[in-house]
């Protein structure tokens, strides 16, 4: 590699690149839009950046660009160098090219990190050798120095967009709804389509069968394809009063009732792993096994504080509408719910779930951060705050014995908070510094 490389981006993608790049005696370049970027101080000082601006001289004089995934390949000044044939990449098209390691790929609008770590957690307890990473949060680069069995890959939709050429042995995808349609101008087909190029990497492709848009849009006979779903596919449930089952080959298998996974879609989640696992060769009992001790992660369906009957859930890591019903469904409607809505919410249309609610007589929504006007505007019934903080005392001042509060605020964080993490501890805090003053 004795090009001109550009990185764009100094977050976590871009040193993770920075880092490999240097390993190998090459020394790229590096620009950022913000003036004061993360790993600005981790940078050698023989390293030429800039901050501030997408430096078009420099874009544009670039043999080699890599781009993190938070800049989409669709910015004006991108296209221009991909007009000019100028190389643009991303972290796991370079990981790509280094990669030996067998890798198994998750992706879906929603569960992504869930399936990632109960896969990792069966792999791990079955002897594999594995190690995850991805837009979980480390960066695919630095799993190339781990001697492993299989790496497990999450990928969003901004990183799939860079992929030229990937190897995977099993690729997953969970769901696909609307979320970041403010990245993409042509709506959720693009972001679909996006989505769907896992499927032409992989060698398995597993997919929803219960959502049309996760379907390939073609199938090969060199690739198998296996479903699961919650009706049909070759993983389902059998729903009867409250029993559910895993159901394969028309034959109830298991008990999800033994399990301490919350909710349907968790179900699902599971079955997706189930169908690697098979691949693998992993006892089912086993599989059934770690699947009861498995734990929801922190900020999804948290359930951080319970007092005087009131429940307090944090589901900070619901960005989008999909993920806000499925809190939603899981809940039911025997109690009453306040629900903390709102934040950025990325050009997807909220009124969406606002139909879902309007439905609903026991939930009262109050809304925060930028889409909360937006929300007010379409809900009338909505109560409006400045912050998340004002929302939960005003709901302290209102629950009553039985009821549940939900954050779960079917919007991404970045106008009032670092990220999802910020904004559910940040909820902990409130919730708990009320109870204990
Ligand atoms: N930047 C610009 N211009 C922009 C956007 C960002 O210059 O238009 C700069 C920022 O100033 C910052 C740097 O780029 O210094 C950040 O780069 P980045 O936004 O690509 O973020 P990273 O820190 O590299 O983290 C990325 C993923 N972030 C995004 O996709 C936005 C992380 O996913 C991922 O964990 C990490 O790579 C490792 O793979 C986060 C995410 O929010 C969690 N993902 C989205 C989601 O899950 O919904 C897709
Ligand atoms: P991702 O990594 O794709 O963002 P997570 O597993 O972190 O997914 O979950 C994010 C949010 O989506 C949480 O609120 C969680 O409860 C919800 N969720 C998880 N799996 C699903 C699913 N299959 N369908 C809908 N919502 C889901």
């Amino acid at each position: 590699m004795n090009k001109k490389i550009l990185i764009i981006g100094l977050g976590i993608t871009g040193i993770s690149c920075l880092n490999f790049l240097l390993k190998k005696k090459i020394i790229p370049a590096i620009i950022d839009e913000y003036t004061n970027p993360t790993f600005i101080k981790k940078i050698p000082p023989y390293i030429p950046y800039h901050l501030g601006s997408l430096n078009k001289d420099w874009i544009l004089n670039a043999e080699l660009i890599i781009l993190s995934p938070g800049i989409s390949i669709f910015n004006n000044i991108i296209l221009q160098a991909k007009k000019k044939k100028i190389e643009i990449i991303g972290d796991i098209e370079l990981f790509s090219r280094y990669n030996n390691t067998p890798l198994i790929a998750i992706t879906g609008t929603n569960g992504k990190s869930t399936v990632t770590n109960m896969l990792a957690k069966v792999m791990r307890k079955n002897n594999f050798k594995i190690s995850i990473g991805g837009n979980i949060g480390y960066p695919v680069l630095d799993l190339l120095s781990l001697k492993r069995d299989f790496y497990i890959l999450e990928i969003s939709s901004f990183q799939l967009e860079t992929i030229k050429k990937l190897n995977i042995y099993i690729a997953i995808i969970l769901n696909i709804s609307q979320d970041h349609m403010d990245r993409y101008p042509l709506g959720i087909k693009q972001y679909r389509n996006f989505k769907l190029r896992i499927f032409k990497y992989a060698n398995i492709c597993i997919y929803n069968s219960d959502d049309i848009l996760c379907y390939p849009k073609q199938f090969y006979n060199n690739k198998k394809y296996i479903t699961f779903g919650q009706n049909s596919g070759d993983y389902s449930l059998s729903i009867k009063g409250n029993g559910i089952y895993l159901k394969i080959n028309n034959q109830k298998i298991f008990d999800f009732n033994k399990t301490q996974l919350i909710g349907i879609h968790n179900y699902l989640n599971s079955l997706s792993v189930l169908a690697v696992t098979d691949i693998l060769k992993i006892p089912k009992k086993n599989f059934f096994k770690e699947i009861c001790n498995y734990k929801n992660m922190h900020h999804t369906l948290q359930i951080i504080h319970q007092e005087y009957g009131i429940t307090w859930i944090n589901d900070s890591k619901s960005t989008n509408i999909s993920s806000t019903k499925a809190a939603l469904r899981y809940l039911h409607d025997k109690k009453k719910i306040w629900l903390l809505l709102g934040g950025y919410d990325k050009n997807c249309e909220l009124y969406l779930l606002i139909k879902y609610l309007k439905k609903k007589n026991n939930i009262k929504v109050l809304c925060f951060g930028q889409s909360s006007k937006k929300i007010l505007s379409i809900y009338s019934k909505a109560i409006k705050v400045n912050t998340m903080y004002e929302g939960v005392k005003k709901i302290i001042k209102l629950v009553k014995y039985g009821d549940i509060v939900l954050l779960s605020p079917a919007c991404s964080s970045i106008d009032q908070f670092q990220n999802f993490k910020q904004r559910g501890n940040e909820f902990i805090r409130i919730v708990k510094s009320m109870y204990h003053r």
